[in-house]
């Protein structure tokens, strides 16, 4: 971890927020039924929700918005879009989304038919919903040390384990999966990291099966960086260059451009095969909008695509990876239970060892997340048994990580910010005694953390 690596930018515009009383962020978060998603911002003191969408745009994106073609076909700003990640991730054809979801529900619709199986290295909340609302099943193929948060001596937690997804192949045979589903970074495992060697023995494996490797491309800048750090052969590759490397292993990907893209809307399906472009050019225009901006306006798309080429640089990237490093750091310093080694965007805490007085169906991290922001006005989320939902039979996912994501947006928090953050988290860590466990009272039926409601015990 590099200590104290100053911003690599300095502050043009600014945003005010300010810090509620206690006692009136307890009615708030009451109120929100004690899910932080249903808090308003406005009621938040530092907001680590989530690194998606919530990032600042530089002066360059700013200018370029200025930019913006709003033609309602052939935007030049589309061009560029479009020009931008072939460049970039090097696949043939690109259809834009509004987000990452949108390029999740066209090639799940696509390329699984119901009854087959998408192993993949950990779910992830979206994807998995739109693979099960396609009549898939997801498959956990993750190495087993990406569940277990106190494995620090593992560098690449989020690497496929070839023997879990060998013996999946065998199993159910393999015309009965269409793809793996590889994400670099893995968000749900602690923002943990894909090594190069992995993706390219993924693509071998596939490739003897005729199974296709689909990448969530969402987070990947910051796995290129852990890459270049950790991974022997890459100290002196670009990040640019990591980034080509890793798609070359790919079939397609699909992209949430709202983290990695450092902008505030945007995603992409990217493809090589022409059938299956033909068949999502034909399908985004029933979910997204025309192929020359599926649910962007022009100057999304120009924020976008001068987003992506300035996610690679260098300077930009060191800061945001070990800016989070940092923070995970001084919580661990402090004797709070985190993930470990840290992710790439977010800390994670480890709510089973943060309140080992509550078992998991009294809803640990969710309570943990709710009582943060009562004490110190930071948003987080939980990512544990509420994130994880049901399975087809009703019965709870109930995983082994019941983790609080502290999630970093990019270039919007100073250090002092974050320091307040630590300090606070470690105060309510010394008050964890008093935390008391969650119900359910009002439960959705897809992806229910979002906008489910909680009442105390
Ligand atoms: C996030 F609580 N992530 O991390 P969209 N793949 C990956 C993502 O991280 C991701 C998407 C696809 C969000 C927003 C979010 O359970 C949740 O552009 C690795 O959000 O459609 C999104 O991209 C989907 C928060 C999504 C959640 C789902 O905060």
């Amino acid at each position: 971890m590099e200590q104290n690596l100053p911003e690599p930018y300095k502050i043009k515009a600014v945003e005010t927020i300010s810090l509620l009383p206690e006692e009136e962020r307890s009615r708030r978060i009451e109120k929100a039924g004690f899910n932080t998603f249903l808090l308003k911002s406005k009621d938040v003191y530092i907001d680590l929700l989530t690194d998606s969408g919530t990032n600042a745009m530089s002066d360059h994106q700013w200018a370029g918005l200025m930019l913006g073609d709003e033609a309602y076909a052939g935007s030049e700003n589309w061009l560029h879009l479009e020009e931008t990640v072939r460049e970039l991730f090097g696949f043939k054809y690109v259809i834009p989304t509004h987000q990452g979801r949108g390029a999740e529900n066209l090639i799940s619709r696509i390329l699984i038919k119901p009854g087959m199986y998408i192993p993949g290295n950990m779910y992830f909340t979206t994807t998995r919903a739109h693979q099960e609302m396609s009549g898939g099943t997801f498959v956990d193929v993750i190495v087993d040390q990406a569940h277990d948060p106190q494995r620090e001596d593992f560098p690449f937690k989020g690497d496929v384990d070839l023997e879990k997804y060998e013996a999946l192949i065998k199993r159910v045979g393999p015309e009965m999966i269409p793809y793996i589903s590889l994400a670099v970074t893995v968000n749900m495992a602690g923002g943990q990291p894909v090594s190069m060697k992995n993706m390219r023995e993924v693509k071998g494996l596939s490739e003897k099966y005729g199974i296709k490797v689909i990448v969530d491309a969402t987070r990947c800048v910051e796995n290129a960086y852990f890459i270049k750090k950790r991974e022997a052969g890459y100290g002196d590759v670009s990040i640019a260059e990591i980034v080509k490397e890793t798609f070359s292993y790919a079939d397609g990907c699909t992209m949430s451009g709202k983290k990695d893209g450092i902008v505030n809307m945007g995603g992409f399906l990217a493809i090589n095969d022409e059938e299956i472009y033909r068949q999502a050019a034909a399908m985004v225009v029933v979910f997204e909008g025309m192929p020359s901006y599926g649910g962007m306006t022009g100057r999304d798309m120009e924020a976008f695509a001068r987003g992506l080429r300035e996610s690679v640089e260098y300077p930009y990237i060191r800061h945001r990876v070990e800016q989070v490093a940092a923070f995970g750091n001084r919580l661990s310093q402090l004797g709070v239970p985190i993930v470990k080694p840290v992710g790439g965007h977010a800390v994670f805490l480890d709510a089973r060892s943060f309140l080992p007085h509550l078992t998991q169906d009294q809803l640990p991290a969710q309570a943990l997340a709710a009582a943060i922001y009562e004490q110190s006005g930071v948003r987080s989320m939980e990512r544990g048994i509420v994130s994880a939902g049901r399975d087809r039979n009703g019965r709870d996912y109930a995983p082994r990580l019941e983790l609080v994501r502290l999630t970093i947006p990019r270039r919007v928090y100073t250090a002092s910010h974050l320091a307040y953050a630590a300090e606070a988290i470690a105060g309510v860590h010394a008050r964890r005694d008093e935390i008391e466990g969650l119900k359910w009272v009002y439960e959705p039926p897809v992806l229910r953390f979002f906008t489910g409601r909680f009442a105390r015990l």
